[in-house]
């Protein structure tokens, strides 16, 4: 199966979720109402970034396509480097297609619920930049961060919920 009959077959597994409704006849409630007993996704640190990142305006306004998008991304079901794409996308808190320490700073504290003292959050960003920067440019492209999730197959599990 490839990656695209995947995805499609996550659409067809979300269409069913929501009671057998068509995109036409869902209603926005109806969405909003399933969206928040989610709770796999509201647990998740990272729900507004994701979100966001979902939202052709930045914001967190979700048409039903990007809405549809982003179940399809989260679901078991789709590829790695799909997943990996998103959580690229997820981490760059500035939106400037690197992952610098300041980004790393963020998703860590969210990742460790802030348990990590502010000098241990220093001193792991620092190593992961250290260990993970391919090109020395003292951030992570898509490339260097790829490379890096390459070496942790677990990495992304916080990006599945079921759908
Ligand atoms: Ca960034
Ligand atoms: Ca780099």
């Amino acid at each position: 199966m490839n990656s695209l009959m995947l995805i499609r077959t996550a659409r067809f597994s979300l269409a069913k979720k929501f009671c057998g409704c068509t995109a036409d006849t869902m209603s926005w409630l109806h969405i909003l109402y399933q969206w928040t007993t989610l709770t796999s996704l509201i647990e998740n640190p990272f729900r507004n970034r994701i979100v966001e990142s979902f939202s052709e305006d930045g914001m967190g306004n979700l048409s039903f396509n990007e809405f549809v998008d982003m179940f399809s991304v989260l679901s078991e079901m789709a590829p790695r480097e799909l997943k990996a794409i998103y959580a690229f996308k997820i981490y760059d808190f500035n939106v400037d297609n690197y992952l610098c320490k300041e980004d790393l700073e963020k998703t860590l504290n969210r990742l460790t619920k802030e348990e990590l003292t502010p000098e241990e959050v220093e001193l792991v960003c620092e190593k992961t930049i250290e260990e993970a920067d391919l090109d020395g440019d003292n951030k992570l492209s898509y490339a260097d961060f790829e490379n890096m999730i390459s070496r942790a197959p677990d990495f992304l599990s916080t990006f599945h919920i079921r759908i």
